[in-house]
Parts: C-alpha cells; structure tokens; sequence
C-alpha cells in the first residue's frame, strides 16, 4: 500500500499531498481548476502558506512521486479535501458528492477513503458511503471509509499537520484503524480513533467553541464601550485566573471555518442551536458596530486609512474577511477611504489597494483590521495627529494618537482636543 489520491489542492488538500509524497507515498493530487494544475506542474504553488514552495521543491529534488492530475488515478487511498461552502446557511456538499463520485470506477477491494473537508453531522454515513457504494462493493467490509478532519491553523500548516493530534472516524472500528495506519505514517501527535459521527461533531465544535467565546468578548467589548471601561484590560485580569480563557474581541470573525462551521450544527438542530446562533449573530454585528462607531466619533467626513484585508494576520485569505464588509460600509456611509495589504493580490479582489505610503497620505485615522506582524512597527507615519485605531491590538511603535479596541470609548473625547 503505497499509492494516495488526493482530490482537491486548497490549502489543505496542496499540504496534505506534499506531506504524504516527502513521507515515501506516491501521490497524486487532483484538482478540477486548470490553473492550479498547470501552475503546480510548472513546479509553482498557487497559495502563499509558509513553506510550501520549498516542500514542493524538496519532493521534487528528491525525487518523491508527486504528480497534478485533472483526474484520480489507481490508489490505494483516497482523500477529500475539496470545499463544502455555506449556500443559504447549510453545507452545500456538491464538491464533496463530486468527488466521491469520480472516485467509484477506481474503488477496489481493500481501498481506504478518508473524508477531510468539514461536513456537518451524519455526511460521511448517509451522503458518502451511499455513492461508494454504487461501486457494488460494502462499506466497511470491502473498503474502509472514514473522516478525518483537518484543524491546521492557516500560517501553520505544515507544522500543525505533522504535529497535531488527529481525529479518525469510521464508519466501523476497522474503518478508523485503518485511516488511521495512514496518518500514522507522519502524524506525531496523537491518531485518536473513533466514530465518523464524533469526527464530525468534534471538529465543528472545536471552531464553534471558539466562535461563541469570541462573541462573549465581542459582547464585553460592546457593554465596556458604553461604560468607558476597557474590555482588553478586563480579558487580561479576568485571564488570570487559571481556569478562565477569554478570547480577543475585534472587528469580526471571518476566514471559512469560525465563520462557518457553526452553521453546519445549526441545520442539524434549528431548535437547540439558540446559543451557537445568538453568537453568530454578534460576530456578525461587529463591522457595521465598528462602522458606526466611527460614523458617531469621527464623523463620515473623515480621510479613513485601512490597513488589513485578509481575515487575519500573516495570510493573504480574504474569505468571508470582515475587513471588506467594513470598507464597503466606510463607503456607504461616505467616508473617503484608501486601502493596504501587502498579502493581497490586487487581481483577486475589486476594492483599489495602494501601497502605505499613499493610503496614510492625508489620512485622519488609520484603521489597522488585520494583525499582519508588519503593522506592529508604525513608526514610519511621521504624522503625531493621525489617530490610529487598532482593533487587533497588534500596533507596537507609532508616534500617532493610539487607541486599542478597548480604549474606543476615549476616542471622541481626544478628537474635540485636536
Ligand atoms: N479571532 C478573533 N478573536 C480571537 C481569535 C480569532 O476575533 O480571539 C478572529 C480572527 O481574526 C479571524 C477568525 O477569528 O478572523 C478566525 O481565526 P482563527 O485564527 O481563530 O481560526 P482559523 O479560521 O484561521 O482556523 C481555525 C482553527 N480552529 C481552532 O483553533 C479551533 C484551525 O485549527 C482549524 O483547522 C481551522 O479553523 C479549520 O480549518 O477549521
């Protein structure tokens, strides 16, 4: 057992097969997008995650099978990563039933198919062992199926899908063992076998713990900002205790997991989802929150500065980011507004990106949105009046008038001093 097929080369599925492919397997990775294909097979990467050009340049030289293919070959596994976006609030899982789909004319006896694209409770048993099935051979019996989700954080990958524990579950105990002798081949964490079902759940949990936690210090900052009292000193005191871990408010959650997961429980179970939905509901609330804040303390007839497109710091992703939901509403709401990513590729997105020098230019207030580590030094704007507004508290130097996501109640007061 030596051959992998891996469908779908996004952030995940990419990683994935280059990983297997230096751990001796012979891989092919499949993706239905042209440019990705060609990209890879001119020796290129199509995501900017640290350390991914250089592992496709190590399998290569090493000689390591890695191949791009438009289509599945012969394996002896398989491995689903494609997306499962959210359409009308619920998984839309037609890549997922796709690429199962291609899947059924190479299935063999003996084969391992592991799901990894996050899919809400009960899909790996009641939408993909159906279609394998179609195949005439038994689930279980003549090949293994489970899911295995990835939890690597973006900007970590490489290290994270090594280093991680990992979730395995089948859809029988042979299924997870299975599985998990795959993982197991450059996993050093631990492989935890279990359940498809508990897979699943687990994964969606671990985001949505994360995503109501972040509203509960999106709620304190909300409450602090009315009362003139800082919410980021409160999380730091409260923080001290030892079995207390608030999150960081700020301007919203976005990237596909946070933003998303939660949704995949809540059409599960629409009626004891009353928390999960109310948390949604606040992190959504926070760019028009924010855009009103400033609407209300600055004025709209303010220069506004963006620093920050991508949904966090160090990544050039701008999936479901509140940054642009943001700069949308400035405009809306008239202010004049100039935006800066040095991650982002102005191709992929229409809002007009300049580079820093030209976005603080004239600015009033720069609004830093995303806490890539070369925002911390400011100290390049030679402006003392600029009123920089960080809400990702990541701003070390700057010789402007500096207000943290917490100290946002001080704000109109220190403007009528100007
Ligand atoms: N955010 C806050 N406050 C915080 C932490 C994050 O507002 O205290 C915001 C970030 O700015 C960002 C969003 O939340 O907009 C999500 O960022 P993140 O770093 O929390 O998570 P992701 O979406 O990049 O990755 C998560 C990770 N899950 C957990 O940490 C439980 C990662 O391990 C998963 O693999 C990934 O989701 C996934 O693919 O599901």
């Amino acid at each position: 057992m030596n051959r992998i097929c891996v469908l779908g080369l996004g952030y995940i599925g990419l990683p994935t097969s280059l990983i297997f492919a230096d751990n001796g397997w012979e891989v092919t990775g499949v993706d239905v997008n042209a440019n990705v294909i060609e990209t890879l097979r001119n020796g290129e990467v199509h995501i900017k995650e640290p350390g991914i050009s250089k592992m496709l340049e190590t399998v290569t030289f090493n000689k390591n099978t890695f191949t791009a293919s438009y289509e599945p070959m012969i394996s002896d596994v398989y491995i689903i990563t494609v997306p499962t976006p959210l359409i009308n609030n619920s998984a839309d899982l037609s890549y997922v039933k796709q690429a199962t789909k291609t899947i059924v004319p190479f299935l063999k006896k003996g084969n391992i198919v592991i799901i990894e694209s996050t899919i809400p409770p009960r899909t790996t048993r009641d939408v993909v062992l159906p279609i394998l099935e179609e195949s005439g051979l038994k689930g279980g019996i003549d090949f293994y199926l489970a899911h295995c989700p990835e939890r690597v954080l973006p900007g970590s990958i490489l290290q994270e899908l090594v280093e991680n524990n990992r979730i395995v579950g089948g859809i029988n105990d042979i299924s997870a063992k299975k599985a998990a002798e795959v993982y197991n081949t450059f996993v050093t964490g631990e492989v935890l076998e279990t359940v498809a079902e508990s897979a699943e759940m687990s994964k969606l949990m671990e985001n949505t713990y994360r995503d109501v936690n972040i509203a509960l210090a999106n709620e304190l900052q909300k409450i602090t900002n009315n009362l003139g009292i800082d919410a980021l000193e409160i999380i730091k005191l409260a923080n001290y205790h030892p079995r207390v871990n608030i999150h960081s408010p700020g301007p919203g959650v976005g990237g596909h997991c946070l933003a998303i997961d939660p949704y995949f429980i809540i059409e599960k179970d629409l009626v004891n989802t009353e928390l999960i939905s109310q948390a949604r509901g606040i992190n959504e609330s926070m760019p028009s929150y924010l855009v009103e804040l400033l609407s209300t303390d600055i004025g709209n007839d303010s220069k506004i500065a963006v620093f920050g497109l991508a949904y966090k710091g160090n990544v050039d992703d701008i999936r479901n980011s509140p940054s642009i939901e943001i700069v949308n509403e400035l405009i809306k709401a008239g202010f004049s507004v100039k935006v800066h990513d040095p991650y982002i590729d102005q191709t992929k997105i229409d809002i007009p990106l300049t580079n820093r020098e030209e976005t603080v230019k004239d600015a009033d207030v720069l609004l830093v949105l995303t806490d890539h580590d070369c925002f911390q030094d400011l100290k390049w704007i030679k402006s003392k009046n600029i009123v920089i507004i960080d809400t990702k508290n990541c701003v070390k130097e700057t010789n402007g008038l500096l207000y943290d996501f917490g100290s946002l109640h001080k704000l109109r007061r220190s403007l009528t001093k100007i």
